[in-house]
């Protein structure tokens, strides 16, 4: 047993130093109200902190920091995106990515791998291919690889010609990566939490104070509080808490299955994504293998696994990597994800004054945290909406114009 354990496990007081500071209590006015303690919140609190000095802030989370999707997600980062705003946005992401550790003093365990959309049709081979242009266009590196080429990525990956599905190329991405999702949302609160913000667990928001179109504060399970300003980032319920403010989404909600192996002998170096077969696959630093499928085909807010998933899942997954077979799964979870009708996100300004919003994540809302929390902080903190990201404004919608990412999409809705 190590001496650390034994020492510790025999004193009165865990000696050890705290992430977070106690929890305070609740005050009747803040100048921010950030509902959601997920990543982005706690990004969006601590980019308000730091960047512009505002400290008198409190993040409210129904359960506990980080135990929503950020818990949930597969914590897959790229920026191979189809539209110029959306490359232009995840690549701002991973610059800050790479940096975070250091940033927040707190290690993300970010890992540089590589990711592969695999190409099992003409079509697919096609939309690799525009996908390397516009991510070369601006600055990302993407390009369109052929079997030769992956079988030297992934030398365990099936490449054979006679399977239902042989793979024809793939885009390969070599900035993709993975980062420990919990570190992250730790991290940022923690930073946060030094530069004065105020974390609260356990407080669900049970309404939002409005008049004359301002929001003025909310209600919550600890009574009521004012405010100047209120980001909503509750992921996975949308469109409920919009509601609660007086505005509709283009949102529909449907849950995300996902699972991981037993820890295996490290393999596979690069993220491997595969549209035809609706399946995904990296390896953790552990050594666990991470998968994921489409989504659930109904809109339901039910966080529970099923077995249907998981046949589909590893049936699939058995014709990318024949010698999986023997191999067990641990664990299998389920998110909720907040789907728009053109598979971008909603980030800025809402009918309501005051009132800001970082929703419609769909299946990409880990790998944004970074750069949604700068940005929102920044449209909060001047009132106005930087370039990087006013185009995903929710106005787009009546406006007719949608920013179609689904060809980046790497799990089939
Ligand atoms: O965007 O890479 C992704 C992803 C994989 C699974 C869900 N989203």
């Amino acid at each position: 047993m190590p001496f650390a354990l034994l020492k510790y496990g025999l004193k009165r007081e865990y000696p050890a130093e705290r992430h977070f500071p106690p929890q305070p209590e609740l005050k009747s006015t803040y100048d921010v109200v950030i509902i959601g303690g997920g990543g982005h919140g706690l990004a969006a609190a601590y980019y308000l902190a730091k960047d512009y000095g505002i400290t008198d802030v409190a993040v409210l989370d129904k359960g506990y920091l980080g135990g929503g999707n950020t818990a949930r997600n597969t914590a897959i980062i790229r920026a191979n995106y189809l539209t110029p705003e959306g490359v232009r946005f995840y690549a701002e992401s991973i610059a800050l990515f790479k940096e975070l550790s250091q940033e927040l003093d707190f290690n993300v365990l970010y890992s540089e791998r590589g990711h592969l959309t695999l190409a099992h049709t003409d079509a697919a081979v096609r939309t690799s291919r525009w996908r390397a242009e516009v991510n070369k266009h601006l600055g990302v590196d993407s390009e369109l690889i052929f079997p030769d080429q992956i079988r030297k990525l992934v030398p365990s990956l099936n490449l054979s010609e006679d399977v239902r599905y042989p793979i024809l190329g793939a885009l390969y991405h070599p900035p993709g990566a993975i980062a420990r999702h919990d570190a992250v949302a730790w991290g940022y609160a923690a930073a946060a939490a030094r530069r004065g913000v105020e974390l609260h667990q356990k407080v669900e928001v049970t309404g939002v104070l409005r008049a004359n179109g301002r929001a003025l504060g909310v209600e919550t399970t600890r009574g009521t509080v004012h405010c100047g300003r209120i980001l909503q980032a509750v992921s996975g319920s949308s469109s409920l808490v919009a509601a609660m403010a007086g505005f509709r989404l283009p949102i529909h909600t449907v849950p995300l299955q996902a699972c991981v192996s037993q820890p295996l002998k490290p393999f596979l170096d690069p993220i491997v994504v595969s549209g035809s077969l609706h399946t995904y696959i990296s390896q953790s630093a552990r050594g666990e293998l991470v998968m994921g499928g489409e989504t659930d085909p109904y809109g339901v807010y039910a966080d529970r696994s099923t077995l249907e998933f998981k046949e589909g899942l590893i049936a699939h997954m058995l014709e990318l990597f024949p010698f999986l077979a023997e191999i067990k799964v641990l664990r299998q979870w389920a998110g909720m994800v907040d789907m728009t009708p053109d598979f971008s996100p909603v980030m800025g300004k809402t009918p309501v004054e005051n009132y800001y919003i970082d929703a419609g994540w769909g299946t990409w809302g880990f790998k944004a945290t970074p750069v949604s929390g700068k940005r929102m902080a920044e449209t909060i903190a001047t009132g106005r909406v930087p370039e990087l990201i006013e185009r995903f404004r929710l106005g787009r919608f009546y406006e007719f114009k949608q920013i179609g990412e689904r060809g980046a999409a790497s799990v089939g809705h």
